[in-house]
């Protein structure tokens, strides 16, 4: 299948990263995209191809235009501010907000809703660029092809209509998966294989019955993000039914992840899905420094295997894994498992 990637990844390049209370390397860096560009080279995949930029449109499908204003002005409003590095967030509401703040702090206050992605002058361009990939993406799918990868970076799926955090400003699986379903299919699954739970998918699709979300993950009690990925979260309104969770233990091997697969495609086949979006996380593997789940190398040749069994037009778009020496190759087997069973 055919990668689309833009060069503009690099320019979200933070200095560091507020992780168990201290700046550290960030996990997630520029390096992961060039591991897994290598991996795509050496085992010779379908050609890697840039975005068309189909502009803002698709963006405020999903986003609010006071959250996407805010991510293109606030690190200029951060050096005005006389700050200087990246925009990281200190302090936060926790309560309801009854105006709108003017200064820079607490705008970070009121957008981000963690404190581990730091806003650089130019990460607007990278996520930009990235959503722009996972509309080229759906794109490709609206016009016939039966799979694509959307190799984008900044990740996207905790990024809400209004929010950002969790390395992600704008929700790349969202977007396609909105433009998949203005464009051509009547009903659009989106499923979620990340590590933590897709909290800022599952909240811009809560009340849609058109977009079914589901996402297997470490349990909140466990794991970030925390505030939400319980099993008892269905759906509201409209959309009462079309969002599925299975939160699973520290520790949870391929056995039992796999069952987990199995439920959620299962799920979405009933509920009619025409075409899927899969949040392509492989943060599930064994060695990953920030998660716990025991996936193996193999295991994500069997995932790729499981996704063609479903034989829906499928958009893989990449979401997290900070294991920096299997990255390329657990992504790449994800891709070779779904294609080597075409044949
Ligand atoms: N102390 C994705 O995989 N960072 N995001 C918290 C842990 C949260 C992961 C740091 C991890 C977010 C796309
Ligand atoms: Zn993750």
């Amino acid at each position: 299948m055919r990668t689309i990637h833009s060069r503009y990844y690099r320019h979200h390049n933070p200095a560091s990263e507020l992780h168990a209370g201290q700046l550290v390397p960030p996990f997630e860096n520029p390096q992961r995209v060039d591991m897994i560009l290598e991996s795509l080279q050496a085992r010779h995949h379908g050609g890697v191809v840039e975005p068309r930029d189909f502009g803002l449109p698709p963006l405020e499908a999903v986003h609010a235009s006071a959250y996407l204003q805010f991510l293109q002005d606030a690190h200029s409003e951060w050096r005005r501010a006389g700050h200087v590095g990246d925009a990281i967030p200190w302090f936060w509401p926790n309560r309801p907000v009854e105006r709108s703040p003017q200064g820079i702090g607490a705008k970070l206050g009121l957008y981000a809703r963690a404190g581990d992605t730091p806003i650089t002058e130019s990460s607007w361009l990278a996520a930009y660029w990235s959503a722009q990939v996972a509309v080229e993406g759906a794109q490709q799918i609206i016009d016939g092809q039966t799979a694509a990868f959307a190799l984008c970076r900044p990740p996207g799926h905790h990024a809400s209509r209004g929010a950002y955090g969790g390395y992600c400003f704008l929700n790349n699986a969202a977007i396609a998966a909105a433009w998949l379903r203005r464009d051509r299919f009547g009903k659009v699954g989106i499923i979620d294989i990340d590590f933590h739970h897709g909290d800022g998918t599952q909240e811009i699709f809560y009340e849609r019955e058109d977009i079914f979300v589901a996402s297997v993950h470490g349990s909140p009690e466990q794991s970030f993000p925390g505030f939400s990925g319980y099993a008892d979260e269905c759906g509201a309104g409209d959309g009462l039914g079309a969002n599925l969770n299975i939160p699973l233990p520290k520790n949870t091997g391929y056995r039992d992840w796999a069952n987990a697969l199995q439920h959620l495609l299962h799920a979405a086949e009933g509920y009619g899905v025409d075409a899927l979006v899969v949040s392509l996380g492989v943060d599930t593997f064994e060695d990953d420094p920030i998660s716990f789940f025991k996936l193996a190398t193999e295991d994500f040749i069997d995932i790729g295997r499981t996704f063609s069994v479903f034989a829906k037009p499928t958009l893989f778009v990449l979401e997290g894994g900070y294991a920096m020496q299997e990255l390329g190759e657990n992504v790449v087997n994800v891709l070779d498992g779904f294609e080597t069973n075409l044949v």
